[in-house]
């Protein structure tokens, strides 16, 4: 029996999902979160906080030991020896600085030292920045007028020069720290660091998460040679190669073997960003399904014919792991918002907050909850409030609202009609909050069997890639929509139409 094995390293923990092959099914799901596991590493939501101008960094060492943590879990409930392949789905953009020599730290004897204590003396920036970070609009604008502009570069790269991305990391990084730069034998982004550490090689980096690093031709799939120079000096020679998300990196690591009982012919496949591994993990690699994936980000994606771009300037384009492009929109502001209205209302739990969603009046108003600036729309942290004045509780359903209308507002450039909406993330399993998603997008919302879709993306890549295996018939049983489907109330179009004018007026 052939097991693969998706791990997915998100912004506030690691998700492991083991599926057998034969029987296109999840064996076995583990978690471990930075917060929750590792308390006294001050993380409690994944990342370093009290970040002073916009910084978000966050400790690649606890992922390192959280990853640690995870495959000891794993082994408690399936026999390591029993996976064949394993790939990784990172949290987008986040990027790790390293020697020259890692690659010797990688393959240190696992019997004598941590995964973190090999990894630890060949860092040469402690801390990585993430996707949450918004600390580099200085050198968004160094970056844009070397490459003829904002628009230029997002149709070279598929975005325009945006803060969280890598490229405009880097060039901070190089900019201020010249010394760690000078030392910087490798960057690697979550998806490919970790990648390296389960080949113990170091890994290449695919076009799908590549492409949010403003320094790929997404065309081409190559690294273009004007956004490097025109990030950071020397930086070609620091980047690994790029690669096609089906190929195949190597046996598994001595350390995999020998610490965590692995076979040695377990094959690593090249890892991929949350995201476009959540496409697949949908069963929307193919153009036609719209998915919205409500997590620390909310996001909205789907897979298009060609390649397109926001002429606003804040969606983007990434290559789709099976092939082709896809689009997403993300919103910075997803389940840490909600968590804050449900506490600020005093509400218990999820159940309560739906209660309330529930008892008050749908399409009557919107807020935008924006606990932290916002990247879509560019806004600073703060409210934003349209339609009638609300009311005590009933703010959890017109946060809700607000929520939904902005992620509708702002991928109307995708101009894809979603037909049918296919929700996924922690909070997609509430049904009043999925209920406001089919009634602001006027679409049927399903939502799938396996509810972790960027872990179980990234094991059926696994599959794919490792055994060949057909996609289609992965999905039909894996991505298997849940049986309630939940209607859009078309009453309710023209008063969600008026309040996304009004929100749209609002950020003008
Ligand atoms: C996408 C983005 C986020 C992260 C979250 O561009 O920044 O969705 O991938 O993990």
């Amino acid at each position: 029996m052939a097991r693969v094995l998706g791990l997915d390293l998100s912004t506030q923990g690691i998700t492991l999902l083991v599926v057998d092959t034969e029987t296109a099914s999840v064996v076995c799901r583990t978690r471990v979160g930075f917060g929750t596991d590792f308390p006294d590493r001050g993380h409690p939501n994944g990342f370093i906080p009290g970040g002073v101008g916009g910084e978000v960094h966050a400790d690649p060492l606890l992922w390192v030991d959280a990853l640690q943590l995870a495959l000891d879990r794993l082994a408690e409930s399936v026999n390591p020896a029993s996976i064949a392949a394993v790939a990784v789905s990172g949290q987008q953009h986040g990027s790790v600085y390293l020697d020259a020599t890692w690659q010797a730290g990688l393959r240190a004897d696992p019997s004598r030292r941590s995964w973190s204590d090999a990894v630890r003396p060949h860092l040469t920036r402690p801390t990585s920045p993430i996707w949450m970070d918004g600390s580099t609009a200085e050198d968004c604008t160094r970056i844009s007028p070397a490459l003829g502009g904002d628009l230029a570069v997002a149709s070279l790269t598929g975005s325009v020069p945006t803060p969280r991305f890598t490229g405009p990391q880097i060039s901070r990084f190089a900019r201020l720290q010249p010394d760690a730069w000078a030392r910087t034998g490798r960057i690697h982004l979550v998806s490919s660091f970790i990648t390296s550490l389960l080949a113990g090689t170091d890994a290449p980096i695919d076009t799908g998460d590549g492409a949010g690093m403003n320094l790929m031709d997404l065309d081409r799939g190559v690294w273009s040679p004007e956004s490097l120079a025109a990030t950071a000096p020397d930086l070609a020679r620091k980047l690994p190669r790029l690669a096609r998300a089906n190929e195949i990196v190597g046996p598994a690591a001595r350390w995999l073997v020998m610490r965590h009982g692995f076979s040695p012919g377990c094959q690593v496949v090249v890892g991929s960003g949350d995201n476009p591994s959540s496409l697949v993990g949908m069963g929307a690699s193919r153009p036609g399904r719209v998915v919205v994936s409500l997590g620390t980000s909310d996001t909205l994606f789907a897979a298009i014919a060609g390649v397109r771009t926001d002429p606003a300037g804040l969606g983007h384009a990434f290559g789709n792991p099976m092939g082709g492009a896809m689009s997403l929109v993300c919103v910075r502001n997803g389940s840490l918002a909600r968590e804050a209205v449900r506490r600020e209302l005093g509400l218990s739990d999820w159940d309560a907050f739906a209660h309330a969603m529930r008892s008050a009046a749908p399409a009557r108003s919107a807020v935008l909850p924006l606990e932290q600036d916002e990247i879509t729309p560019r806004r600073a942290a703060g409210r934003v409030a349209v339609g009638a004045p609300v009311v005590g509780a009933a703010l959890a359903l017109a946060a809700v609202e607000g929520q939904a209308l902005n992620l509708r507002l702002h991928s109307r450039w995708i101009s894809t009609r979603a037909e049918s909406l296919l929700l996924t993330g922690g909070a997609s399993e509430n049904d009043a909050i999925a209920q406001v998603f089919a009634d602001v997008f006027q679409a049927p919302v399903s939502r799938l069997v396996v509810s972790d879709s960027a872990a179980l993306g990234a094991a059926m890549r696994a599959a794919v890639a490792g055994f060949n295996l057909p996609l289609a018939r992965l999905e039909a049983s894996l991505c298997a929509p849940d049986p309630g489907v939940i209607s859009p109330r078309l009453s309710l179009a023209p008063a969600y139409a008026a309040l996304e004018a009004q929100l749209s007026a609002a950020f003008a």
